[in-house]
Order: structure tokens, then C-alpha cells, then sequence
């Protein structure tokens, strides 16, 4: 049976991810290319049409946006990469806010990467890919925005995403906020990975054993 949100509310709004914030629960977190359809996302997951701002703007998510979900778990917006407009500096605050995260974000248990359906994933998209390999943070690959293109065109499509992010086809989650498209299957794997592990090695069906970290995604930098 899929999971059931029966509660979703804002928690909190951080600039910097630091070694003590106000965060206590397991988290799942949102990652993903600016407009790809984060916030859009986590709000058609939730029922909520406003829980998250979003916006046709791309970089509208420019802080952690924190939400407390079920009194379970705690989702996380983070803002997105790849937005051509912002200028140097905040490109690098960007990248460190994110890295901060990562490192940090001991409670992080699983993370959400979108791509949008339409189009190739990008440099950043398979960057920041590598960086959650590497790091063996489970993660499960969103492709958003479904409602734009046919039902036939989605294979195709899926093909590159599932190319460049190393996924085999029945990985990646077909979704769209328009519609509701792919929210009871998501729901159910976002289920599925928030609840304890029967054993230590629960996880190991997403979770790569890598190294720690050598990939910088504080090098995303487009
Ligand atoms: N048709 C359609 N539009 C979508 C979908 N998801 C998001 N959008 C639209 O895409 C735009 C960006 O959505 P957001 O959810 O704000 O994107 P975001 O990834 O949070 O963007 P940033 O906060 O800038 O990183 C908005 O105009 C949304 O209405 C979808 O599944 N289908
Ligand atoms: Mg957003």
C-alpha cells in the first residue's frame, strides 16, 4: 500500500547548512537542476499547492527549505544548480551551501536527483550523480515533467537519463506534478527507503560502497 502524507508543514529556511541545525529526523532530499521541478514536486507528493514556492523563474529556491513530513521525516528543498543567470558569487555560495549539506546532513538517507524527461541530463546533472555514488548516498532518479510529452515518446526519452546516470530503465521514476503522474509509485519507493533498515545492509540495492567522497560538488559550477 502506498504511503500516506498525512501532514506536511514548513519547519525551517537555512542559508547554511551548520554542524547542530534544528533538524532531528531522517531526511530526504530534493536535488536537481534549476526549474527541473523540485518544490513542485515535493508539493504534489504532499497534496499542498503552496507548502513550497515555485516558480517559472528558475534559482526562485535559493536557501535549505526544510519540511516536517508524518512527524517521520524530514524533506528537503535545496536550490537548484545550473542556473545561468546568477553571478560568481553566488555560484559559490551555492556550491559550498551544498557541500555543507553533504558533509554534514549525517540524517540524509536518501535523495531524490530529477532530470527533466525532455532533455539530456547535463554536466552538472551527472556531476552531482558521481558525487552520490561516490559518497554511497542512496538516491533514486526522477524524471519530471512527463505530462509534456507523449506517453510513446517516454522510452526514448528515458534512454539517455538512464545513459548518462548509469540507471537501468526500471530506476528512474516517471513523474509529473501537472498531473499526479508517478506520485503513488514514488511514494511507495520514497516509503520503502525511509523506513529503518531490517539490517545493516538494507540499503545496499541503491547504495554503491565507494570511497569517501572525492568528487567535489561544489565543483558544479555552470
Ligand atoms: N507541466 C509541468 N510543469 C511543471 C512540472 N513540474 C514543475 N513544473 C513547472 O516548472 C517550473 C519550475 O518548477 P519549480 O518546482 O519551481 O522548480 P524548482 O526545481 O524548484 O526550481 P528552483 O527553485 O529554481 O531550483 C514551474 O513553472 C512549474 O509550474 C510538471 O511536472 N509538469
Ligand atoms: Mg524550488
Amino acid at each position: 500500500m502506498t504511503m500516506e502524507i498525512k501532514s506536511a508543514t514548513f519547519v525551517t529556511s537555512l542559508a547554511q547548512y551548520t554542524e547542530e541545525p534544528p533538524v532531528t529526523l531522517p531526511q530526504l532530499a530534493v536535488v536537481g537542476k534549476s526549474n527541473v521541478g523540485k518544490s513542485s514536486l515535493i508539493n504534489a507528493l504532499c497534496n499542498r499547492n503552496k507548502l513550497c514556492k515555485t516558480s517559472s523563474t528558475p534559482g526562485k529556491t535559493r536557501l535549505i527549505n526544510v519540511f516536517l513530513i508524518n512527524d517521520d521525516f524530514h524533506l528537503v528543498d535545496l536550490p537548484g544548480f545550473g542556473f545561468a543567470k546568477v553571478n560568481k558569487a553566488e555560484k559559490k555560495r551555492w556550491g559550498e551551501m551544498m557541500e555543507d549539506y553533504f558533509q554534514q546532513s549525517t540524517l540524509l538517507k536518501h535523495v531524490l536527483q530529477l532530470v527533466d524527461i525532455r532533455h539530456e541530463p547535463t554536466e552538472d546533472d551527472i556531476v552531482m550523480n558521481r558525487y552520490l555514488r561516490q559518497s554511497g548516498i542512496p538516491f533514486t532518479v526522477v524524471a519530471t515533467k512527463v505530462d509534456k510529452i507523449s506517453r510513446g515518446a517516454r522510452s526514448k526519452q528515458l534512454a539517455p537519463i538512464c545513459r548518462t546516470l548509469l540507471a537501468q530503465p526500471w530506476e528512474v521514476f516517471p513523474f509529473s506534478s501537472a498531473t499526479g503522474a508517478g506520485r503513488e509509485e514514488l511514494l511507495t519507493k520514497i516509503e520503502t527507503a525511509m523506513s529503518p533498515p531490517l539490517s545493516a545492509n538494507a540499503d545496499c540495492d541503491t547504495m554503491v560502497a565507494h570511497p569517501p567522497v572525492v568528487c567535489e560538488v561544489g565543483s558544479i559550477k555552470e
